[in-house]
């Protein structure tokens, strides 16, 4: 039995009956221990003593993150200082921080979490995660240090930064796994290969990514895929919820699969706030079941993403969600169009000339939104070839305009002038007011 089979594995009805005796014991003690609860629920007319099914979750009000704003830095906190053992926060460039905190009993729950997700990956005991996210407030390297752990793997704290290094590391410990943001991955890749290596030969035992953080197109994964001989699995989290693990994905590459038993998933139209029937996309709304320290209910996490119906071929049970879409926040309104930019990522993809590092910028002229879209020229074409090059940005802006109606000046760059990210890649630069 792999990692937590007999958790991943349950049968739906007791999955459920889990779920809900959880639910409502963390929602009575949400109501006991954080003030700011029993006044959103007696605001609401909630009883929290109510619950008797897991739909009854739909009467409870949102948290949204300016309440958590609000809350910083403790007032959320469900239990005295002092049972603390480790505090995480959003970075916070679009306003104050949001905390979470985790008791010991929270940082198990996170070390399995992300543990199963090295487990979809075929890894634990005997293999060498190089974690490469960063470690500190940022969730992701101490999330992914935790499942290594959990696992029995060994794990190798790198990180974000100092990529030579990163790449001297991985060629020398024999890593199996690399847990970094995917951007980050593929600049590793991209620089080993500046660097004269093949990274099939100088990596030779690393086969598995556990990269996320952040949206990444099939084509770019595809690409990370070849260029380090590896099986790139997509990991879902967020610093108010939990970090990474909420959702990863297993070796189907067909959605990631919730943790069930610790968090409950709803996907709401994000302006009816009603329940969408499954397969279709909305906002992934999180209650968790079992967290100690920082629970929450109703979590709005303006992520677009849809529940994946049916069961996966993998034979888990938790059910799936989609790779993400974008957040709501990521949503550009261009002259009147709602657009994401992974629905660009995805349309540009089909160019082959184009490689997969853009970035958008947003300005305005004549109080009209201007957006022009760099995007790097793949290195393996000639960029002298100007008719060409002029050609292809007409021909991506006629498929921009064409399946999304909106228009985007495109400008092809020369490779490597995009900037990288050790972390989350900048896809939008918004120089609007
Ligand atoms: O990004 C946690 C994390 C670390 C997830 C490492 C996965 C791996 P935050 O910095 O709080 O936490 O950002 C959370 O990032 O609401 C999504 O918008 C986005 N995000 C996270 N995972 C994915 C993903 C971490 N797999 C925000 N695909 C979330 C797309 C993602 N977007």
């Amino acid at each position: 039995m792999a990692f937590q089979d007999e958790i991943t594995h349950m049968n739906r009805d007791g999955l459920e009956s889990l779920q809900l005796g959880r639910m409502k014991e963390q929602i009575v003690y949400c109501y006991e221990h954080i003030p700011f609860y029993r006044r959103s629920f007696d605001e609401a007319g909630f009883n929290p003593y109510t619950v008797n099914s897991l739909d009854d979750i739909r009467k409870a009000p949102f948290t949204t993150k300016q309440d958590m704003r609000d809350a910083y830095p403790y007032d959320l906190l469900a239990v005295p200082l002092d049972q603390v053992k480790e505090i995480h926060m959003s970075s916070g460039t679009t306003g104050v921080a949001t905390v979470s905190a985790y008791t010991e009993h929270d940082l198990h729950v996170w070390g399995d979490c992300f543990g199963r997700g090295i487990s979809y990956a075929g890894g634990g005991k005997g293999d060498v995660c190089h974690v490469c996210y960063g470690y500190g407030l940022f969730t992701g390297g101490l999330g992914a240090h935790y499942g290594g752990l959990a696992t029995g793997a060994t794990v190798i704290p790198m990180s974000a930064g100092n990529t030579k290094r990163q790449i001297r590391v991985l060629q020398n410990m024999g890593s199996s796994i690399i847990c970094c943001t995917p951007s980050y991955a593929m600049h590793i890749a991209d620089t080993a290969i500046e660097m004269g290596l093949d990274p099939h030969e100088a990596f030779p035992k690393l086969r598995a990514g556990i990269n996320g953080a952040e949206a990444f197109s099939d084509r770019f994964r595809k690409n990370l895929e070849d260029k380090l001989g590896i099986q790139v699995f997509d990991v879902y989290g967020l610093t108010e919820v939990m970090g990474p693990g909420v959702a990863i994905e297993c070796a189907e590459q067909t959605g990631l699969h919730i943790a069930e038993d610790h968090f409950y998933c709803e996907i709401l139209d994000p302006v009816t706030h009603e329940p969408v029937p499954d397969g279709e996309w909305g906002e992934l709304v999180i209650t968790t079941l079992d967290k100690e320290a920082s629970p929450v209910v109703r979590y709005r996490t303006r992520d677009i993403t849809r529940i994946l119906p049916g069961t996966c071929a993998c034979g888990r049970t938790h059910r799936r969600i989609d790779r993400l879409h974008g957040r709501t926040d990521d949503m550009m309104i261009i002259r009147g169009v709602n657009v994401f930019p992974s629905q660009i990522e995805n349309i540009c993809g089909r160019f082959a000339e184009i490689a997969d590092w853009y970035q958008i910028e947003l300005t305005r002229s004549a109080g009209l939104d201007v957006a022009t879209m760099k995007v790097e020229i793949n290195p393996d074409v000639p960029i002298d070839e100007i008719r060409m090059i002029e050609n292809l940005q007409k021909r991506i802006q006629a498929a921009l305009k064409d399946e999304l109606a909106i228009n985007i000046r495109i400008q092809i760059v020369e490779p490597h002038t995009i900037p990288r990210s050790e972390g989350k890649a900048v896809r939008i630069v918004d120089h609007r007011e």
